[in-house]
């Protein structure tokens, strides 16, 4: 008997895409932005890894989100180090966020350098035509996405920066996407025996509910023999998103399905997208399986909010408990 809520339904074609789906030759297909478009279709922006081991990116469209997918022909959003010397071994993990200032939709990626991992960040109005500003935040850094609106007119990025303290999540403001700063702590790993102990980033841009910022981060937990990326959830003040309202205890989603667990790297769910139904309360989250294939799972904004209550602590509570244990 399952004795655990589950928040996230996976669907029963899942995996919904991977390498025998591609139009041209490929290693694997995962980790995908996603969004809806003006026609309501939707589209996911699909990290591909070539068969040197390098990624672009790719555009597959389709109607209902499920399937009947069209694949552009070739890749959509290459790597390109004559101009982006910071890209030279590839760009991965896209995350999308439509921003109606400017009427256009915001990727933030990794930038695979010889430094490491930093982020870039390009705009586009079609994920036709690309928009390209280079690295926003420099190596060692990954996990990133735009906040679709400014807070306190500035621009907001969330990030996960690499510190010799360990892999904790970070924001920071711009005034014009280009200059960053009045960088803040957002949300720490914690340490020890817990599933996200250690290292932590997020996952898919966060969800704006009235409530706040909700956010679907990953949490990698080591073991003897490899990792384990599983999903929590946490809660941010609107206006003042640094700030942790509440952080669930246990992960809410983990690899269990063969797709999940078995792979080109074991044991991994990453989503880097989601769309919400019409209701306004539906979501299709869309998360890269064990580094090689993309699978779909649903949930309700409603129900994660409610987990949230009654499985999380605001994090003052946490650290008070931290401190008596
Ligand atoms: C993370 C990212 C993801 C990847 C995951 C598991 O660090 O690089 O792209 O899915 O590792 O390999």
């Amino acid at each position: 008997m399952i004795q655990y809520d589950i928040l996230f339904a996976r669907h029963p074609a899942n995996p919904i895409l991977s390498a025998k789906d591609w139009p041209y030759s490929i290693n694997s297909v995962f980790n995908a932005g996603a969004t809806l478009l003006p026609d309501k279709s939707t589209l996911l922006l699909c990290r591909v890894e070539d068969r040197r081991g390098h990624s672009h990116l790719c555009a597959a469209r389709s109607v209902n989100g499920v399937d009947g997918w069209q694949i552009d022909g070739k890749p959509s959003l290459p790597a390109d180090p004559e101009k982006y010397p910071e890209e030279l071994w590839g760009i991965e993990d896209p995350r999308i966020t439509f921003v109606p200032e400017l009427q256009k939709y915001a990727i933030a990626y990794t930038s695979y350098s010889r430094g490491g991992p930093g982020v870039s960040l390009a705009l586009t109005k079609d994920f036709r035509a690309y928009e390209r500003f280079g690295v926003i935040m420099p190596p060692d850094d990954k996990d990133a996405a735009l906040l679709p609106r400014r807070i306190n007119g500035f621009w907001a990025l969330i990030h996960r920066p690499m510190t010799p303290l360990g892999a904790h999540i970070w924001i920071s403001y711009s005034p014009d996407l280009r200059h960053w700063g009045s960088h803040k702590l957002m949300l720490e790993a914690r340490r020890g025996a817990w599933w996200d102990a250690n290292k932590i980033g997020m996952s898919p841009p966060p969800i704006e509910t009235p409530r706040g910022w909700l956010m679907i981060y990953h949490g990698v937990r080591r073991t003897p023999s490899s990792s384990i990326y599983r999903l929590g959830l946490a809660l941010f003040d609107l206006e003042q998103p640094e700030k942790c309202l509440v952080r669930g205890d246990s992960w809410m989603f983990a690899p269990e399905a063969d797709y999940e667990r078995h792979g080109d790297v074991q044991d991994v769910v990453f989503p880097c997208g989601y769309t919400v139904d019409a209701d306004g309360d539906t979501i299709n989250l869309y998360y890269g399986a064990a580094d090689s294939s993309i699978a779909l799972a649903h949930g309700s904004i409603r129900c994660l909010l409610a987990w949230l209550d009654a499985n999380g602590h605001s994090e003052q509570a946490h650290d008070r408990r931290q401190r008596q244990t």
